[in-house]
């Protein structure tokens, strides 16, 4: 612990010019954040950003901005991937590639941070926010104002995983920080303080967000809206947000006492004075296993709502849907000891998580079962968000056969840690998530935007994304099963070169299809006033967020819906819904506000300031912090109204476009 008040431990050491390719990087990001920067206060656009987006409180808004800063995040975290590639496909026998060993762990360990917290857990929690509030026909979440403050709290955290690129370093402990390498005799520097801090503010954002939307399905779902009248993605929605509450907590708590270890040299996960790794190795994996159902639910979700509406039939099996996916829940509290069968914890043990894991293969399985009835005798459109469906049922189902393989312990005993696990969890998380993702932007951006994107790069992408995958991971099933080992910056055996050199080909096209994505995005809006919808209703959709206008209003329903069926708009539509004409009332809504941002920014400098030892300011942040919450409290003016006859204006304004649209 350093005596310097001020400083800390920060000095101009901390500053990795003597690393060229942390100085290239800098750079780039230097010149193209003062391109973009540039670009806003050219065109003006600070205000409108700050007023209309950074402080709305609004779902929509903030559910978009979520999706916003997970893409970025991607493109962060991708870049780790491609540089894991390259290192791996180049240093073999003299050569030791151009990532020497400790920036390589760095590297692989950013990489599973990120994408996981800073842009998996954005990506679905901003899906969640944009669209149960609609589908449930209610005009916003539960707590808008926390709303916000939990998103900015998600992004303040990923902040400081990127400001740790430029001063001082990440973790070189691989994603989950194990112990002792990650306890202060193992890891003395910044980086694994960098890993706690910011995972403690991003984890408060996500656990306020998870409260939220709980409280939100259970308390304003619209008169009729009872449990088994929900659509899918909102029953999905509602049991990922039960783990995110039941999770977290673990999380946070681990972390707390992994940084006492570091801070003030208690031994809890130590390997002496009676401290256990063991003990943090148990507690991050009860959090880390119903993560990784936290994040597939949601998506399971909206490929629920994909084939349906694609397919132009009610989801085959509703109810077993819905009990298959209360069961995944509860049983992803109870495998998590599948990630360390190797850890001595004795047959009997091993045996009752395999069993488990394997368990949860069956409800999963019902559910693969469930869309392909559906698709039997549907009229199929293999529309973009359709493809993506297909592509994730070939390729999830893929990496479902070889979990079951890992949940075998005799068999998870020869694979562990090897590239085989690599192969399976990326087979999973891509086939499942990322696939998701890329079909749900697909699928609702025209609800949220008012306009379709271009299928033509939306196929582009797909293919390249869904062939480059295969050449990707494929590769790392056959070296796993040769016995080759995770995170490896060099190998010395010349024969298993040409399967990382084919690995590194999928992710060179993988990156045409993220490329594809953002072309796709860019020629979308040159085209818009081709690609509008007026409808509000694209694809012909089943749930009620397609009974709104594209985009929907501030308040998203002049009325609030009554609900007779799980395919509300469906059935309104079947039973030939009139939109009301007259009767519209002034509307309450609760006040953007700058709270959840100023909030969230001192807790971030508060975190720099532990991660550098830098106790006044971690002291001046912390109180400032706390004055800031206690001003909002007693300042914050909640609402406004939306006067009746911007209401009328509105609704008018929908009715003439539908009308154009007919
Ligand atoms: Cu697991």
């Amino acid at each position: 612990m350093t005596d310097n008040l001020l400083l800390g431990r920060l000095s101009l050491d901390a500053i990795p010019y003597h690393e060229p390719i942390l100085v290239g990087t800098f750079c780039a990001v230097a010149l193209g954040g003062m391109v973009v920067l540039g670009a806003l206060t050219y065109f003006r656009l600070w205000g409108y950003l700050w007023r209309e987006w950074f402080t709305s409180i609004d779902h929509k808004k903030i559910g978009v901005m979520y999706i916003v800063m997970g893409l970025i995040m991607l493109l962060r975290g991708f870049a780790d991937a491609v540089m894991m590639r390259a290192q791996q496909a180049l240093s073999f026998g003299d050569s030791a590639g151009f990532l020497p060993p400790h920036h390589y762990d760095q590297v692989f360990t950013a990489h599973g941070v990120i994408m996981i917290f800073f842009v998996a857990m954005p990506l679905v929690t901003g899906l969640m926010n944009y669209l149960v509030p609609l589908q449930i026909g209610a005009r916003d979440v539960a707590f808008p104002f926390l709303n916000n403050f939990s998103f900015w709290m998600t992004t303040f955290g990923g902040v400081l995983v990127m400001i740790s690129l430029f001063i001082g370093e990440f973790a070189r402990t691989g994603w989950l920080a194990y112990p002792p390498l990650s306890g202060i005799l193992g890891s003395p520097d910044v980086g694994v303080d960098y890993y706690i801090w910011s995972l403690q503010i991003a984890g408060v954002g996500t656990l306020l967000s998870g409260v939220n939307l709980i409280a939100t399905i259970v308390k304003m779902r619209a008169p009729g809206m009872n449990l088994m009248k929900m659509p899918v993605f909102t029953w999905t929605a509602l049991c990922t947000n039960v783990l995110i509450v039941a999770a977290f907590p673990v999380l946070t708590a681990v972390l707390v006492l992994l940084s006492l270890d570091r801070y003030v040299g208690t031994n809890f996960f130590s390997n002496d004075l009676g401290g256990n790794a063991m003990m943090y190795v148990n507690l991050i994996w009860i959090w880390g296993h119903p993560e990784v159902y936290i994040l597939i639910l949601p998506c399971f979700g909206v490929y629920s709502e994909i084939v349906s509406t694609f397919c132009g039939k009610r989801l085959f099996g509703y109810t077993s849907m819905v009990y298959a996916t209360v069961v995944i829940t509860i049983l992803s509290y109870l495998v998590w000891l599948h990630h360390f069968f190797t850890m001595g914890s004795g047959a009997s043990v091993n045996s009752f998580f395999g069993i488990t894991t394997m368990i949860i293969s069956i409800p999963t399985g019902a559910k693969i079962f469930n869309w392909l009835f559906t698709m039997y005798r549907g009229r199929i459109r293999f529309e973009v968000p359709m493809l993506w469906t297909i592509g994730f049922m070939i390729t999830f189902v893929i990496g479902g056969m070889t979990g079951v393989l890992l949940a075998v312990p005799p068999a998870d005993f020869v694979l562990h840690n090897s590239l085989f696990l690599i192969a399976h969890f990326h087979n999973v998380i891509i086939g499942g998530v990322v696939f998701a993702i890329m079909a749900a932007i697909n699928f609702w951006f025209p609800k949220a935007f008012g306009y379709k994107l271009d299928s033509f790069w939306g196929k582009c992408s797909f293919w390249f994304w869904f062939v480059g995958f295969y050449f990707a991971f494929m590769p790392l099933y056959v070296l796993g099963l040769m016995g080759v080992t995770r995170r490896m910056s060099h190998f010395e055996d010349p024969s298993l070169q040409i399967w990382f050199q084919i690995a590194a080909f999928g992710a060179f096209l993988i990156a045409l299809g993220i490329g594809s994505f953002l072309v796709q995005l860019v020629v979308s809006y040159l085209k818009r006033d081709q690609l509008r919808d007026l409808s509000g209703d694209p694809w012909n959709g089943r749930t009620l967020e397609w009974s709104t206008s594209s985009p929907p209003p501030d308040y998203n329903f002049a009325f609030t819906p009554v609900v007779h069926d799980n395919d509300a708009w469906a059935d309104m539509k079947a039973h030939g819904y009139q939109r009301p004409q007259e009767g519209f009332v002034s509307i309450h809504m609760p006040k953007n506000t700058a709270a959840g941002f100023i909030i969230a920014a001192l807790s971030a400098i508060m975190g720099f300031a532990l991660i550098w030892q830098m106790w006044l300011l971690a002291g001046v942040g912390f109180v400032a912090m706390m004055a800031a919450i206690i001003i909002h409290t007693f300042n914050y003016q909640r609402d406004f109204h939306i006067p009746a006859d911007e209401v009328v204006r509105v609704e008018a304004d929908r009715t003439r476009l539908l009308a154009a649209h007919v």
